[in-house]
């Protein structure tokens, strides 16, 4: 055998749909689509799922997007753009645009893949991977991509254990001993619980793995049945549960870890509390997402900017950061900041603190500033002497702060409390 017929990354492509909202991380998604929220310092939601297709040695992409989708394609367009074509390389960003007739944007998930269908035909290849681009996880495809041929499955659905109680948001499924999912049901109200473990259910991840020409048929059906919603998670992959062999390929088996002890990581970061919670593990000793993992780099567009500064100021205090991320082009004069997470480019200034915070691009935190269990949104410039994180009932009058007491603060949110 060649290595070109053993790796079936590489007759597969992976298309990535990144049209959604997150309309659960409110503000932070009023000018960007949930897979361009920043993550981790230095990275977007998105870089993820191309990171892991790219680090799976599968080299040809394309990127489905709609709502809100400028941020996500300038991100796209400076921070992946060494695809190339002699090598076989594409990476296509697909804005919904009408295609296919010219009443409909995408509607549903299969939709933004069936309007684009003379396009994956175009790249050759056996198999198509989907994903959703607003996870954050490290997954070796190729592993899923060979289980899928090996069993012959019609379609492979990713799947993950989580606890019952989280499962209504999710396509809940049932197995039988050898792995084939029996049942599907996609956002049950009463999810059920798995057979051995009441407490728990599997649920889908929103990967899944077809044969290209078997997807491009069901697309096909599926666009002449009025009654369907143009889904994968409420239309096509119940119809194959039914008609067809659907599989399931659990999650930790292809999770790269960085230890072969860390448990398997994935998180949907989709509301303030869980993105606040994800962004600030990671400025923990040993937190289970490990970005320093040169086997397994996460890629994305990184600014060229000087190294972070931190000044220390006579009589003031001093810059320091203890337990914290800091990135490039940050200037932390004079400011405290503890366990805190802050992306390129903020400025903090003297007799200020920074706590439990994650502070987005090229924010500016002025003087006497005291901020806890916050985020803060890009280019935010937070007043002389703002205090939050100490009486929730002020914080609630202007910021929105979450059930589990994050505050989100946003320029436009600023500007409401100062014209008060
Ligand atoms: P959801 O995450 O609720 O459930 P959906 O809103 O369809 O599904 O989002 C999936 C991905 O598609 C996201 O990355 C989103 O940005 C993107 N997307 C949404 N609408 C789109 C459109 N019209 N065009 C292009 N892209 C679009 C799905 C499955 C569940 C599964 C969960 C796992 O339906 O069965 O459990 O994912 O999170
Ligand atoms: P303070 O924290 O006391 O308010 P400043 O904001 O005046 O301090 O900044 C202190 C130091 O930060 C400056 O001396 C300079 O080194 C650095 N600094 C501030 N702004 C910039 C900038 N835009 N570019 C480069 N360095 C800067």
């Amino acid at each position: 055998m060649t290595p070109s017929t053993t790796r079936l990354s590489k007759r597969s492509m992976a298309f990535i749909l990144a049209g959604g909202r997150g309309s659960r991380l409110h503000e932070l998604t009023d000018h960007r689509a949930k897979p361009a929220v920043y993550f981790g310092g230095k990275t977007r939601i998105i870089d993820f799922a191309l990171s892991n297709a790219f680090n799976s040695g599968i080299s040809k992409m394309a990127i489905a997007t709609q709502y809100k989708a400028h941020s996500l394609i300038r991100h796209c367009q400076r921070g992946w753009n060494f695809f190339r074509s002699e090598r076989n390389e594409y990476l296509d960003i697909l804005p919904a645009s009408q295609r296919v007739d010219e009443h409909h944007w995408y509607e549903g998930t299969a939709d933004a893949v069936y309007q684009n269908t003379d396009i994956v035909d175009s790249y050759d290849i056996d198999y198509v991977i989907i994903l959703a681009g607003d996870h954050i996880y490290k997954m070796d495809y190729e592993v899923m991509l060979s289980e899928h041929a090996e069993s012959g499955a019609d379609v492979t659905v990713g799947c993950l254990t989580v606890p019952r109680s989280d499962a209504s948001a999710f396509g809940v499924m049932a197995i039988d001993h050898a792995g084939r999912i029996t049942d599907f049901i996609e956002k049950p109200s009463n999810p059920p619980g798995l057979p051995d473990d009441p407490d728990s259910a599997l649920v889908s991840m929103g990967i899944y793995v077809f044969r290209w020409k078997f997807l491009r048929q069901l697309l096909m059906d599926d666009a002449a049945d009025p009654s369907s919603s143009r889904d994968f998670g409420s239309d096509i992959i119940p119809n194959v549960v039914r008609n067809g062999k659907a599989m399931a390929h659990r999650f930790e088996s292809s999770c790269v870890r960085h230890r072969d002890d860390a448990p398997s990581y994935w998180r949907d970061v989709g509301t303030l509390d869980a993105f606040w919670k994800a962004n600030i593990d990671l400025t923990g000793f040993d937190p289970d997402l490990d970005l320093w993992d040169r086997n397994w780099p996460i890629w994305t567009y990184s600014e060229s900017v000087p190294p972070a500064k931190f000044i220390h100021n006579e009589e003031s205090r001093r810059g320091v950061a203890l337990s914290s991320l800091v990135s490039g082009g940050c200037i932390i004069s004079g400011t405290e900041v503890r366990n805190s997470l802050l992306f390129t480019g903020v400025h903090s200034n003297s007799w200020s603190s920074l706590t439990h915070a994650v502070v987005l691009p090229y924010a500016t935190i002025n003087r006497h500033a005291r901020l806890t269990k916050v985020v803060i949104d890009r280019g935010v410039v937070i007043p002389d002497g703002l205090v939050v994180g100490e009486d929730p009932e002020e914080d609630a009058k202007w910021f929105r702060v979450s059930p589990g007491g994050v505050t989100l603060i946003t320029q436009s949110m600023l500007d409401r409390r100062e014209s008060k």
